[in-house]
């Protein structure tokens, strides 16, 4: 395979530019290197499809896969990384810089998908039969600018110079019928190569096209432009991904694409079931499970009903006993706005045939459940449809054989909360899968002199395929190795300087506390909580110039919905504090604010390996689980957090002396609610009258937009909300108290190395490889290696 590569690169730029590789642009050489990579791995990855598909295979159903950049990825999973400098050396051009050149893939909003992005990579190197589905959106997530501070969105066609790590498989489209629309459903595949292994998974995305390029009629009739609606009218449904994380919005066309990938991937999984197996399809769960990345794709449930029902002429209660076996639902959220519900006149208007089996499966759920004794009000508050509206959650938990949470904390709250009347009926089903991050991109990949310092240090590269084997090293953290690991989180950091400074022109200082929030903007996030520090901070300084404060980077990263207009808003507040803190000629020389725009999966890549201080604040609860949190432990940063999600685990895993925690915790936040006031803490906590009237005495400007007035409204009147209903002033003393003794405690160097060696060590158990283990045992998988 390596020979390979290095054989074909110089002729695969030269097919992709047309000239040969030395008269090559970087961009040219990116796609020729990256097209050599599929033709090398090409074989394999027929082979293992072909494998997968004769035995049983989990299936990955998500509307989002947040996959970042390939070709770096590839090249270290395949080993080949040095071989492709070599290759691209020999015509004088440097591999950095070629790398730099790809697109991101942001197929995804943020911790969802990059998750499911995660787990593709564990289910191949693991060699487990896995295939993600999802949707070729043509403009993946908005590309994120500043301008006066404010979040401004621009289109993201990351495709639109061609992108060699999809292969177009139009003998394998399929149709998909709405009541008003027909449409090509076409797949486009990518790779998804493993570790130390010859296996290579697919992600199979669709992207919808006209049956026809035109419709021949209304051209010929001169109705040219008919045509062409008709035409763009089909591609709407592939061609963006809506960018709203964690809130729900009722558009039509989201209910669309939901119903085209999940129709498409079904078709296939069945058609392929049958060319195995047969036509009876009464046997299809025994080969397949499918597995729901939360309710966008639930339609397939009422369409693998359709399927069994119409196509393959099963009675109801035999193809509900398949569908009753094949799915299983992750819930990845608590947040009741996250919650999908459909009106019944969208159902009925595109898909009257998928209406009439969610309301017979409604029908029978109740029978179901009054038989079962549990109450009216309870049935109609759980039912598939209710309030004139179809409850997705609901359908979910109803059709699944499992249902899970995130984090040990959040499946506990589903438990005792969210979904208590299904745990109630069905406690059986559930169960917790802690997320995971995937090491190989997110160590092994980012942070090159981390990974070759534990190379040395545990004798081998086995911990890239076998995290946990880290925790046999806590112990090898002599002066010497604590040394090496300060050299290594130096030179990240200095690095980091040089991109920052290019980026955003913005000088920082390696030697200062790098610490970190990089994230989806949303209240329950609580960038407001870190803003108002960084003020209070100012103003401490700004009253006593001869403060001790140690020398510290406040960096943020994060996207805001475009019609959030709180989170806008606090977007627009941390740049107003920066320009504050940036200029002033004293503060500056000790604190300096960057807010890293347009946050995505490879400037994460840059972030993290150079991060001190992890920030994880959200209010307890509220976080299903967090897995930049896991990143970052994994790159040896310290966590400053809430007992929140997968903090909770992270803690455990470190122990109280190697982690910062704070604040109200989730048992205590109703009793602390009840008797909040939000001005007490205003009058009475230290800094905090101060920073909330800097946002409307004139301190700080927000160019006229009334936004800061708002955010300081939010904390002091309820409207929608109790006052402050993330407990922002309440958590404030808790949080300055840790962040300043974390702060202070940076100074003793040694102590702080050796603490960050122990994050690193622990970080085993959220390694996805852990994880996607664990769901291989609901799944009913086995590693089916090919060589
Ligand atoms: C996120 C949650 O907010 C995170 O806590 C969690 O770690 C990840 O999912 C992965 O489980 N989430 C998201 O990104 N988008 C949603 N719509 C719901 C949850």
């Amino acid at each position: 395979m390596t020979k390979n590569l290095m054989a074909t690169v110089p002729s695969q730029i030269r097919a992709v530019s047309g000239h040969p590789a030395d008269a090559s642009t970087p961009m040219e050489v990116w796609q020729g290197l990256s097209a050599a990579v599929v033709d090398a791995i090409a074989d394999d990855w027929y082979a293992t499809t072909r494998a997968y598909r004769a035995g049983r295979m989990e299936h990955y159903f998500s509307a989002e896969f947040l996959m970042g950049r390939a070709l770096l990825n590839n090249l270290t999973n395949l080993g080949l990384v040095d071989e492709a400098r070599e290759a691209v050396g020999a015509f004088g051009q440097d591999l950095s810089e070629i790398l730099e050149q790809e697109p991101d893939a942001a197929l995804g909003n943020g911790g969802l998908g990059r998750l499911a992005a995660c787990f593709l990579d564990s289910c191949a190197t693991l060699d487990l039969p896995v295939a993600g589905y999802g949707i070729l959106y043509r403009y993946g997530l908005f590309k994120q600018l500043f301008s006066d501070g404010f979040q401004t969105e621009h289109p993201d066609p990351w495709m639109e110079e061609g992108y060699p790590f999809i292969i177009r498989r139009e003998e394998c489209a399929r149709i998909v019928r709405y009541n008003d629309l027909t449409v090509r459903a076409v797949p486009y595949d990518m790779p998804i190569t493993g570790y130390g292994t010859r296996n290579v998974g697919t992600l199979r995305l669709w992207r919808a096209e006209s049956i026809e390029e035109f419709d021949y009629e209304a051209f010929n009739s001169q109705r040219f432009t008919d045509a062409i609606v008709e035409r763009e009218r089909t591609a709407d449904i592939s061609r963006v991904l809506y960018p709203n994380d964690t809130t729900y919005e009722g558009k039509v066309l989201r209910v669309r694409q939901q119903y085209f990938f999940c129709s498409a991937s079904l078709q296939e999984i069945v058609d392929n079931y049958v060319a195995h197996h047969g036509a009876d399809l009464s046997g299809f769960a025994e080969f397949n499970s499918i597995q729901l990345n939360d309710t966008h794709p639930v339609l397939a449930i009422p369409e693998l009903m359709r399927i069994l029902l119409d196509e393959h002429h099963l009675g109801w209660e035999e193809a509900w006993e398949v569908v009753s076996t094949t799915f299983a639902y992750t819930n990845h959220t608590v947040l009741a706005e996250a919650l999908e519900t459909w009106e019944i006149s969208i159902f009925e208007k595109l898909f009257p045939r998928i209406m009439e089996i969610v309301r017979e499966i409604d029908r029978r759920f109740r029978s179901d459940l009054a038989t079962r004794g549990i109450d009216p009000a309870t049935i109609d508050y759980i039912a598939p449809i209710s309030g004139g509206r179809i409850h997705m959650a609901w359908i979910a938990c109803y059709a699944s054989y499992s249902i899970n949470g995130v984090a040990a904390l959040h499946t506990e709250i589903l438990k005792r909360d969210t979904l208590k009347e299904w745990y109630a009926i069905w406690p059986e089903r559930f169960n917790n899968k802690t997320n995971g991050v995937t090491p190989r991109r997110w160590l092994r990949q980012c942070n090159p002199r981390l990974s070759a310092l534990l190379d040395e240090v545990t004798g081998s590269d086995a911990w890239v395929r076998d995290l946990s084997a880290l925790q046999d090293f806590d112990g090898a953290a002599t002066d010497a190795v604590l040394d090496r690991l300060a050299e290594v989180k130096r030179a990240n950091k200095a690095d980091f300087a040089d991109w920052i400074k290019a980026r955003e022109g913005i000088e920082i200082d390696p030697d200062a506390i790098f610490d970190v929030q990089i994230k989806r903007l949303h209240e329950y996030k609580r960038q407001l909580l870190n803003a108002f520090y960084i003020l209070d901070l100012y103003f401490r300084m700004k009253e006593d110039p001869t403060l001790a404060v140690p020398p510290r980077v406040f960096i943020f990263g994060a996207k805001a919905a475009p019609g959030y207009i709180r989170a806008k808003g606090i977007i627009k507040l941390i740049n107003t504090i920066g320009e504050l803190i940036n200029n002033d000629p004293v503060v500056s020389k000790t604190l300096k604010v960057v807010f890293v725009h347009n946050y995505n999966v490879s400037p994460a890549e840059h972030i993290i390996p150079a991060a001190d201080v992890s920030e994880q604040i959200s209010m307890a609860g509220k976080e299903a689980s967090g897995t930049s949190n896991m990143k970052f432990m994994m790159n040896g940063a310290l966590t400053l957090g809430t007992l929140d999600g997968a903090n909770v685990e992270i803690l455990d895993a470190v122990g109280p002396q190697n982690a910062y925690i704070f604040g109200a915790t989730e048992d205590e936040l109703p009793a602390l609610r009840e008797s909040y006031d939000p001005a007490w803490h205003y009058e009475n906590v230290p800094g905090l009258k101060r920073v909330l009237d800097a946002l409307i005495d004139g301190t700080l400007d927000d160019n006229g937009s009334g936004w800061f007035a708002d955010l300081r409204r939010s904390i002091f009147e309820a409207t929608y909300e109790p006052a402050d209903v993330y407990y922002v002033l309440g958590d404030f003393a808790a949080y300055r108290e840790a962040k300043d003794r974390m702060a202070a405690d940076y100074a003793d160097q040694r102590a702080w190395q050796r603490r960050a060696w122990i994050n690193i060590t622990r970080s085993g158990r959220f390694s996805s490889d852990r994880t996607i283990s664990d769901y291989a045992k609901v799944w009913g998988i086995s590693p089916t290696p090919i060589a």
